[in-house]
């Protein structure tokens, strides 16, 4: 059976190793009742700064989990791990070829019963990730669901993550995005920076994956769990 750790996440703080944060803003955000923290960059992320995250995390009961996108930053003690693979992507090695160098060298060492695969749609292509892999992020509507579909119907990945990162996404798109999966988790992150944008990303994805604000206004950030288990519950009418 796969790893399910995640399935009853709603909200998630994702937590930058490479971007330092204080142990106050730390102790809000693990404080915060988010169901989650994920530890994850583009760039920037190394064995040390991960370890060094990871365990000031772990002082608090909140799970955490890692996105695990070079071999060399595989920090053990982690609740559970994802791994990436883009989609949308132009290069093949960030579809499929780092996995196959990385599994050659280090499957015999992965705690397989901790790990999901992830499959990234990346639709903003003014960010970080999108540059970093070459990602087609200005494809159509169309050609976003059709990705999705790939993902959930033909290789029955668990999770798609679609990410906006950086910038507010299509609510639209991503509610048709989810009315076409069959079975994989739908992860949403980008641009919410308050509790409106946290509250219309929950009615459509099953987990809302909050980032840069954190670090830009705390208060905000905070504003985001509370908004995102409201809408839920209005979402199913359990109000
Ligand atoms: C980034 O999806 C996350 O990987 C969150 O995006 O930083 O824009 O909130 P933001």
């Amino acid at each position: 059976m796969l790893p399910s750790f995640y399935n009853t996440w709603k909200h998630v703080f994702k937590l930058d190793p490479e971007r330092p944060i204080d142990d106050a803003t730390l102790d809000a955000i693990c404080t915060s009742g988010t169901d989650a923290i994920l530890v994850g960059g583009s760039s920037g992320v190394t064995f040390d700064n991960t370890v060094d995250l990871m365990s000031r995390i772990r002082r608090y009961e909140v799970p955490c989990a890692f996105e695990l996108s070079d071999p060399a930053c595989g920090v053990p003690g982690f609740d559970g791990y994802f791994i990436p693979t883009v989609l949308n992507t132009k290069k093949s090695e960030w579809l499929i070829g780092y996995h196959v160098d990385a599994l050659r060298d280090f499957g015999h060492l992965l705690p397989w019963d901790m790990i999901v695969g992830e499959a990234y749609l990346v639709l903003n292509p003014d960010s970080t990730v999108a540059t970093l892999t070459g990602a087609d992020a200005g494809i159509s509507n169309g050609d976003a669901i059709a990705f999705s579909q790939v993902a959930d119907r033909l290789w029955n990945m668990p999770i798609l993550y679609v990410e906006y990162s950086g910038t507010f996404g299509d609510m639209e798109l991503l509610k048709s995005i989810k009315a076409n999966l069959k079975q994989a988790h739908l992860f949403y992150g980008g641009g919410i920076d308050g509790p409106e944008r946290a509250a219309q990303a929950a009615l459509a994805a099953d987990t809302v994956v909050v980032g840069n604000i954190i670090y830009e206004n705390l208060d905000a950030a905070l504003s985001t769990v509370g908004a995102v288990n409201l809408s839920i519950k209005e979402r199913d009418h359990v109000l």
